[in-house]
């Protein structure tokens, strides 16, 4: 079995659509791309579903026809797609390398190499640096400065991928070390574990009392291109979707220690360490060891008073048990520490985390009318069974016309779908909203009798990104100032290792947040993750509210809520700062009144 075989058929799908669409082959690239937005979400594997189901099975996934199911049975049955080998050797160019690049599609790449014989990033920075690009038909000064930005921000994010492409991966890891009989527990550590949003290697803690078996298990698994170092307690591999996986083995009695030790972050370790010394102790990834006492266990001479687990390794150092999510040293140490003293009560404390139970429904989600891939029966019903209360639809409105988005006659016929809907439940509601856009000029795409009509809005800004920062600031705020907005989606506009944040004075949008009472969102997509977690802590201390919603376009996205969870977290995020920890009753309260 390959446990990363989704992300390697979504990763050649994209490419396959880039091929075509540099090709000018009709239709083939939306196919391709519609197939991996499918199969990207999926939490079954598909090399089980072939197994179970065969082609046919295939072929009731979601966006994968008959073409494309045989294409997913070749790579299950010889390990790659003819077809694509075919694509890559004959194609000119580094296109992975090149189309990483945001604003640069295809098309352009075709011409960039046609003209000037563009074939890598190397070629590409010097025809930038050097002036040849914006000479060409369609390109100008603007996109030549864009690509000279979209390179430094590539170099910047480099050998690190999503938290969203590497969880479920170390998951299933996790899993399948955990069913061998050798290993009694084996836990993803490092930046995983503390949910961080990109991930720059896979580090695995197991418990075993036969380590040489688990190497052997673990450097010869499917997926190992390499073996950077084999050794008795510790290994190395490279896998072959680009990075590495490192394991170690540890003792029962030190696995806390190890466990908070290779959490990290290595700033907080360091600042724990520092702590110790100061009680005359010495942590180590065995434990925490006293000076005085006899038994030899970890340093010579030394008593080992705690590391078998992590709540006793911080009790040992007078602390409150710090959250993975927390251990930046960003305080959080401090936080931990002054509780435990006599002015507590005048100092906060660690904050009481939010938590994925404490999520009551999502509001930021898409239905078919606006092109998405489910109808609203079909999200509630989804939203139904993650035992949420509610479930909010935001469609695209009718500025998007790429996304089908809705004019105010659409949104108010699919209205009175909702209300057919909401009828027919007892204990689950659907609220009418939309996804609007801020315009240039900070209105809103979508009349106000209109606006009035829904239990909520939410808008965002799709278009002309860069802007000017006092500019796009104040289109912000006209938005935020307006009566109908309640909530805007993704506020800083970034996408992980693609785009940065638009320019935007945060302080001052928080500042007018507040005044209006306007929600801002943590959109979970893990490609957004937006507001990040430095946002959100300022956003909390500015007392400003939040909602953390997934913006699915499908059913199955639904469950990336996990991903803002785990990023408000970060963002020292508590219920009460996030409105959808509110029950029905209370929220459609709080969407009445908020504004100010
Ligand atoms: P990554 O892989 O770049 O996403 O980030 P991490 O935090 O997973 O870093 P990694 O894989 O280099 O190391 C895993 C953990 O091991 C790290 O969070 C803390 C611990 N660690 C590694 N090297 C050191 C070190 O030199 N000193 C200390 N104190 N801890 C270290
Ligand atoms: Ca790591
Ligand atoms: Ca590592």
């Amino acid at each position: 079995m390959n446990l990363m075989i989704n992300a390697k058929i979504v990763k050649i799908f994209y490419q396959m659509a880039e091929y075509f669409t540099m090709q000018d082959v009709a239709f083939k690239p939306q196919a391709y791309s519609r197939a991996a937005r499918f199969i990207e979400p999926m939490e079954e594997d598909l090399e089980e579903v072939y197994k179970e189901g065969g082609l046919k099975a295939l072929m009731e996934v979601e966006g994968i026809g008959q073409g494309l199911a045989e294409k997913i049975e070749e790579y299950i049955k010889t390990g790659k797609i003819e077809e694509y080998e075919k694509q890559k050797k004959e194609c000119p160019v580094d296109l992975e390398a090149l189309a990483g690049i945001e604003g640069l599609g295809p098309k352009m790449i075709k011409t960039l190499y046609e003209k000037l014989g563009i074939k890598t990033l190397k070629d590409l920075e010097k025809a930038a640096k050097t002036g040849k690009i914006h000479d060409l038909p369609r390109f100008g000064k603007k996109v030549e400065q864009n690509i000279l930005r979209g390179i430094e921000f590539s170099k910047s994010g480099q050998g690190r991928f999503t938290l969203g492409m590497i969880l479920p991966i170390a998951r299933r890891f996790e899993q399948r070390l955990g069913e061998l009989d050798s290993i009694s527990q084996a836990i993803a550590a490092g930046s995983i574990r503390r949910m961080k949003e990109t991930v720059g290697d896979i580090d695995i803690l197991v418990i075993s009392n036969n380590s040489s078996k688990v190497m052997d298990y673990f450097c010869s698994m499917a997926e190992v291109e390499k073996i950077i170092a084999k050794g008795e307690t510790k290994s190395s591999v490279r896998l072959d979707l680009g990075l590495d996986a490192d394991i170690r083995v540890v003792p029962k009695e030190s696995f806390g220690a190890a466990l908070q030790y290779f959490t990290g972050s290595k700033d907080h370790n360091i600042s724990l360490r520092k702590i110790a010394q100061g009680k005359g102790l010495k942590l180590n990834e065995y434990g925490v060891f006293s000076a005085k006492g006899g038994s030899a266990s970890g340093g010579k001479g030394k008593k080992q008073i705690a590391g078998k687990t992590e709540e006793e390794v911080y009790k040992a150092l007078g602390l409150e048990y710090v959250p993975p999510e927390l251990r930046e040293n960003t305080g959080e140490i401090e936080a931990a520490f002054l509780r435990q003293r006599a002015d507590q009560g005048k100092r906060d404390g660690l904050p009481r985390l939010i938590e994925l139970e404490d999520i009551k429904g999502d509001l930021h989600c898409h239905s078919d009318w606006d092109g998405g891939e489910n109808s609203i029966s079909e999200m509630a019903q989804a939203a139904g069974n993650m035992s949420y209360q509610y479930i909010g639809i935001s469609d695209h409105t009718k500025f998007l016309r790429i996304e089908n988005g809705l004019d105010e006659k659409q949104i108010a016929r699919r209205n009175k779908e909702i209300d057919k809907l909401n009828a027919k439940f007892k204990n689950f509601r659907i609220l009418k909203g939309v996804e609007a856009n801020i315009l240039n000029d900070g209105t809103i795409d979508i009349e106000d009798e209109t606006l009035a009509s829904l239990d909520y809005v939410i808008a965002g800004i799709h278009s002309t990104f860069k802007m000017k920062k006092g500019e796009m600031t104040e289109r912000m705020i006209r938005a935020m100032k307006n009566p109908h907005v309640d909530i805007i989606s993704h506020p800083t506009g970034r996408l992980i290792g693609r785009r940065d944040e638009y320019q935007l004075d945060f302080e001052k949008i928080l500042k007018v947040a507040k005044e209006t009472g306007t929600v801002l969102e943590i959109n979970s997509y893990p490609d957004r993750l937006d507001l990040n977690d430095r946002n959100i802590r300022r956003a909390k201390e500015a007392g400003v509210r939040m909602i953390i919603n997934t913006d699915s376009h499908h059913r199955a996205q639904l469950g990336l809520m996990e991903y803002g969870v785990a990023q408000a977290r970060r963002g020292w995020a508590e219920k009460k700062d996030i409105i959808n920890t509110m029950g029905y009753e209370e929220l459609i309260k709080f969407l009445k009144t908020h504004k100010k």
